[in-house]
């Protein structure tokens, strides 16, 4: 596709006919048209496909159920462009390392397996059994168990992360790195430990019953643009939608549903929210104690007023526990400190807050704006505390929703992709398989990229995703991956990771989410579960391109029978019958007995989930108010003195994480490049620079490290003065490996402090 490289405001509001033409283009540039067409009429239906583009809920209220950037998903894995043979003859690796996110995956789909011998600068192709053979050989030799590292992305199914963490559980490894450790782990940490539960406590129809709904640091007008729907729904109910984020995005202000023809034709745009706050970066933790804060000195007022109580005093007796220590916490932070952090006015904390009171049932939405920080769990268990104050949990239009990212990412979770499996579910596998699972803790993934580092890992295997790119401190993950005997990347398009091998390396291209999966037995489904923990069906309708891609599935269970035989597991039962594998996740996973009926996308079932129902299965049995103290500065290891900006690295609109559909961010007013840096526009100033001129970004970090990168194109945007922001993955260099999140291990993605100098 052509780019014309310029920056204009966007005036528009989101979705309506760009969002239309944007489909098309993409359609149309997929060079397979018909057949993404017909893709996207299967997306959320009965019988056809989950749509892969993120894990919202199917609300199955029209006919379509997709949004312009499920549709680039789509058309992005039905292009007809493939990688045959002959492409490593004519690009070899040095050449493809020198290029672009968008360029590698736009030369097409992956249509058979590959390898690269590391001396060669070039992958060949090797046939599925020597390609297994290979894997097996190394996993056999390693002197370790925990030699390897299973990383996961959370495109795969239930039943292909299930077999996955099967096979490397019978190995002997709890090493099971994956996406999500890179992105809502501290809501799963947070939640366990206030509410039991890892996942939120809402369904859909929820959105439908909310009195308001605060919006905390997401952008679904990009990432989950089909959640605009149950807002906007919300809205003209006449509930109020209370948006916290640090830049103004169009999503979030303006929305014409492009599903509706009289909305786009007319000027029938509506308002998405009630209210817009924006925050300091990494300020939301102050922002909800300063409600919480507020919300008290009118409780006390009330009470010497002898006026009714403002907080549920029933639901906070019966179902909670520390609500003294936690108010002493509330009690020991100053207006000046709330307000310092948040960025935000008492005025405006306040007026949140009264907006909070007088709603019967509150949602509280978040994203990677709150989960990828150095105290993100503290701040998801504000979140949580805020709500208990008002029994927001477990009733009708009220509750917790962390919008998760990959749509199955909470399927694999719960499948058993977790580094840190509980006793009871391999007490499980132990007494179903007959097998010593192994107690050790498993590496997440900055721990795999620091064990890779030291040279103690040997087998790297990748089911889906691009570490490479998705990871911080890319010099460092760069050595890591390197460092390995084997990496294995299972993909269905050429990405960085391929790029940057271990000793030897090889892909295995796989079907996607929209094709046929064909075994002996059958066509075969795979299932999956959004954010809301319904499971349903997913059956692709496309031919895949070429008879060489094989299921992940067929994938896993082929590297698995070839390291371990088929002694205990009838692995190749397993890759031609799926209900085989439903049938013992069935077995073993409390809550999926309907998995071993046929479920349509439609329809699915809902998991249980006992924090939704007020039962809390934690320390006390009872939901816990978390007393923790505002962080005293966002970056402790920095000199008070120390002059910075705070970056945060996001998503553009036509990008799926490290996947580049194109070179343009429409609601942010770029197109045809991605090296930008929204700065406000005092901030400029200030540094007697000028709109449009390139800067220098350096992190400033404590371990002598230079970490910098050149040539960000300053765009003046509406940002509170100080915080920045940019795209991941090109910032990536810029994360420092050792900056994560406290007890969940996440990059600090939303928050590096840099400093910036005009480019030569
Ligand atoms: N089209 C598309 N869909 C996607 C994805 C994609 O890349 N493309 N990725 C998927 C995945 S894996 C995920 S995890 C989700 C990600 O979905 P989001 O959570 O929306 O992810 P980001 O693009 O990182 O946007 C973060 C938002 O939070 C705001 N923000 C950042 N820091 C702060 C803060 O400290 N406080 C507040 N209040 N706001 C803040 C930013 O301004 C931005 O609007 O989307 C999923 N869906
Ligand atoms: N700086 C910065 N870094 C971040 C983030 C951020 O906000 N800022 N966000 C983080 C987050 S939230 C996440 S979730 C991670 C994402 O990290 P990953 O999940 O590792 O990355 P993706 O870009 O989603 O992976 C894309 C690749 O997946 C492969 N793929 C696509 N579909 C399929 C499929 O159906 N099967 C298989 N086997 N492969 C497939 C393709 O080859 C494609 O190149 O990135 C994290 N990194
Ligand atoms: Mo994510």
């Amino acid at each position: 596709m052509k780019f014309k490289k310029k920056i204009k405001p966007y005036n528009l509001a989101a979705g309506g006919w760009d969002s239309i033409e944007s489909t098309a283009r993409f359609i149309f540039d997929s060079q397979a048209s018909l057949k993404s067409i017909r893709n996207l009429l299967n997306i959320n239906k009965n019988d056809g496909f989950d749509c892969p583009g993120c894990a919202w809920g199917n609300d199955n209220k029209s006919i379509f159920d997709f949004c312009e950037n499920g549709a680039k998903a789509v058309a992005w894995e039905s292009t007809n462009r493939t990688i045959d043979r002959n492409f490593f003859s004519k690009n070899n690796i040095d050449f493809l390392y020198k290029k672009d996110d968008y360029f590698l995956e736009y030369q097409g789909r992956l249509i058979e397996p590959l390898y690269h011998n590391g001396k060669n600068n070039y992958y060949e192709p090797i046939s599925w059994n020597n390609a297994f053979k290979l894997i097996a050989k190394h996993i056999n030799k390693m002197d370790h168990p925990n030699q390897i590292e299973l990383y996961t992305s959370g495109r795969a199914s239930n039943e292909a992360a299930w077999i996955y963490q099967l096979f490397g559980r019978l190995i002997g490894t709890n090493n099971f790195p994956d996406c999500s450790n890179m992105c809502h782990e501290a809501s799963g940490i947070g939640l366990k430990h206030s509410i039991g539960v890892v996942k939120g406590t809402v369904h859909l129809e929820d959105f439908d019953y909310a009195d308001a709904i605060f919006v905390f640091g997401q952008n679904p007008g990009t990432n989950h643009p089909r959640m605009l729907h149950s807002l906007r729904r919300a809205l003209n109910r006449g509930a109020k939608i209370i948006v916290f984020n640090t830049l103004r995005e169009r999503g979030l202000e303006r929305f014409t549903n492009p599903k509706k023809p009289i909305e786009i034709i007319t000027p029938m745009e509506k308002t998405v929210n009630s209210a817009y706050y924006q925050p300091n970066l990494g300020g939301d933790m102050a922002v909800v104690r300063g409600i919480v804060k507020y919300l008290f000195e009118q409780h006390l007022i009330h009470k010497s007023s002898g006026k009714n109580d403002i907080f549920d005093c029933k639901f906070i007796i019966n179902k909670t526990h520390g609500i003294v220590e936690y108010f002493q916490e509330v009690a020991n932070t100053s207006w000046d400190q709330i307000i310092k952090q948040s960025g935000l006015t008492k005025k405006q904390i306040c007026e949140a807050a009264s907006f909070y009171q007088t709603a019967k049932r509150v949602i509280c939405t978040w994203g990677m704006g709150i989960t990828q920080h150095k105290h993100s769990v503290n701040t998801v268990r504000e979140i949580v505390n805020l709500q208990l104050l008002f029994g927001n949990i477990g009733k009708r239009g009220a509750g917790l929703c962390p919008v998760r990212g990959h749509s199955n990412v909470q399927g694999n979770r719960t499948m058993g992709i977790n580094e840190q499996p509980d006793s009871v579910f391999l007490d499980k596998l132990k007494q179903y398989f007959k097998f010593e699972p192994s107690r050790l803790k498993g590496h997440n993934t900055i721990q795999a990229l620091n064990a890779m580092i030291n040279g103690h890992i040997r087998v790297f295997i990748s089911l889906g995703g691009n570490l490479v790119a998705a990871a911080p401190d890319y010099v460092r993950t760069k050595k890591a991956l390197s460092r390995c005997d084997l990496t294995v990347y299972i993909s269905t398009k050429l990405n960085r990771s391929h790029l940057v091998t271990g000793h030897e390396s090889l892909i295995l291209p796989t079907i996607g989410r929209t094709e046929i999966d064909q075994t002996i037995n059958g066509n075969q489904y795979i299932t999956v579960e959004d954010t809301f923990g319904m499971v349903h069906a997913s059956q692709g309708k496309s031919k895949p391109l070429s008879k060489k891609q094989r299921s992940e599935i067929a994938i896993i269970t082929g590297i698995a029978y070839k390291t371990l035989g088929d002694k205990k597991i009838k692995w190749n039962d397993l890759a031609t019958d799926y209900n085989l594998i439903r049938k013992q996740i069935a077995d073993v996973i409390p809550g999926f007995k309907k998995l071993t009926k046929k479920c349509n996308t439609l329809k699915g079932f809902h998991l249980i989930n006992s924090a939704s129902k007020n039962i809390f299965d934690t320390e006390s049995k009872k939901a816990q108010f978390s007393r923790s103290p505002l962080p005293n500065s966002m970056f402790a290891n920095l000199k008070s003195d120390v002059e910075y900006f705070t970056l945060q690295t996001l998503r553009a609109h036509d990008q799926y994480n490290t996947t580049i559909y194109g070179l343009d961010d429409r609601y942010r007013g770029v197109y045809g490049q991605r090296n930008v840096l929204f700065i406000n526009h005092n901030d400029i100033n200030e540094l007697e620079f000028k709109d449009g001129q390139y800067v220098d970004i350096e992190t400033i970090w404590d371990d002598g490290i230079i970490r910098s990168i050149k040539n960000f194109k300053l765009v003046p945007y509406n940002i509170p003065s100080k915080n920045l922001a940019a795209y991941y993955p090109e910032t990536n260099v810029l994360i420092p490996i050792n900056s994560f999140g406290d007890y969940s291990y996440t990059p600090t993605y939303k928050s590096i402090p840099v400093r910036l100098k005009l480019s030569k």
